[in-house]
């Protein structure tokens, strides 16, 4: 039985930030309206992800998206531009000359509204709009993500959108894992790429590999047999990749599978947790921040740039259709 506790997070530009926490079990997320963000993972009395002391840090932060939802669209679109249905949308260009993450003011940097609420099943639901022309995108777009656990010490995040005129949607969650635990105390904090990814096995269901040119999908998808992407067998995160590696940043598209089958794995080798994921999304992309890095993001969603490659699984939503996602990480002690 899920207990929901709500309680005060600091403020952020001078309003309050409530920050809520679901128990049960073994396994407490707390969650907050600043990004509709994961802030926080306590499985077996050990942090799993990186978290932030206090509301008022996440803004600064924000271009790495800590625990947060990143939309419209997540990744990268080329020179911040598509067409869709014959029109051409010219987006922020936040980085590089491409658009990244939504924008300057992507999903990430939005106090969304919410909370507890009767709908969301247990759990904690947010929700936010996105006007016409936010960031550049068509149309308004209401966007919902609920936080509830569910069997098993297991966090599920639930998209749901809709928009009034054609757009591009692609959702995930960004949170920083280590299954070994994160210090995340003050000193740490500063020092958290002296954790490191070196003692985490992985699995990751995919065959092929999104082929990038400077950070954009060159088109081709490369079977990842024999690369430091291959991940179908068991094996350290950090032994794929040679010393010349700059670590991962890519996107994985999984192999056709059934639905209750994770999609990938992580185990720590000192703890002994393992994070198993579940997704209804085509891809992940796996960011461990250097090689080996010190902490992985494993963000479920479709292919970057999608809206420019007609090849790529589609990221339409066509207007008055009703967009619906679930992720699902579970957390088990071996
Ligand atoms: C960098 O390229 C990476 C992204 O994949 C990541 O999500 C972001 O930092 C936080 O831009």
């Amino acid at each position: 039985m899920t207990t929901i506790t709500r309680n005060s997070f600091g403020k952020i530009s001078g309003r309050e930030i409530l920050r809520y926490t679901l128990s049960d079990d073994a396994l407490s997320v707390s969650v907050m309206p600043y990004g509709a963000s994961v802030q926080r993972i306590v499985y077996r009395g050990r942090d799993m992800i990186l978290s932030l002391p206090e509301a008022e840090l996440y803004p600064k932060f924000s271009a790495g998206c800590i625990g947060a939802v990143v939309g419209r669209y997540a990744g990268r679109i080329a020179d911040g531009r598509f067409t869709l249905d014959g029109r051409e949308y010219r987006l922020s260009r936040n980085q590089g000359g491409n658009h990244l993450h939504g924008g300057r003011h992507g999903f990430h940097t939005k106090r969304w509204s919410g909370g507890i609420a009767e709908d969301a099943d247990g759990g904690v639901k947010f929700t936010l709009l996105s006007p016409d022309g936010d960031e550049g995108y068509p149309g308004n777009l209401r966007v919902s993500v609920t936080y509830r656990l569910t069997d098993g010490d297991c966090l599920a995040i639930a998209y749901e959108a809709s928009c009034d005129r054609d757009t591009v949607l692609n959702l995930t969650n960004h949170c920083y894992f280590n299954p070994n635990g994160v210090d995340n105390s003050p000193p740490a904090l500063r020092r958290h790429d002296e954790s490191d990814n070196r003692d985490i096995e992985m699995t990751i269901f995919a065959d092929r590999v999104v082929e990038l040119d400077r950070e954009i999908p060159t088109g081709r998808l490369l079977p990842v047999e024999g690369t430091a992407f291959d991940f179908r067998a068991l094996r350290r995160l950090a032994d794929g990749a040679d010393a010349s590696f700059r670590g991962y940043d890519h996107t994985l598209l999984f192999s056709p599978h059934a639905p209750e089958q994770p999609v990938a794995s992580a185990r720590g080798m000192k703890s002994g947790v393992r994070i198993d994921c579940f997704t209804d999304q085509p891809a992940v992309q796996l960011f461990t921040m250097g090689n080996p890095g010190s902490l992985f993001a494993f963000e479920t969603q479709h292919l970057p740039d999608s809206p420019n490659h007609p090849d790529f699984p589609s990221t339409v939503l066509k207007a008055g259709e009703v967009f619906r996602s679930e992720t699902r990480y579970r957390f088990t002690q071996e």
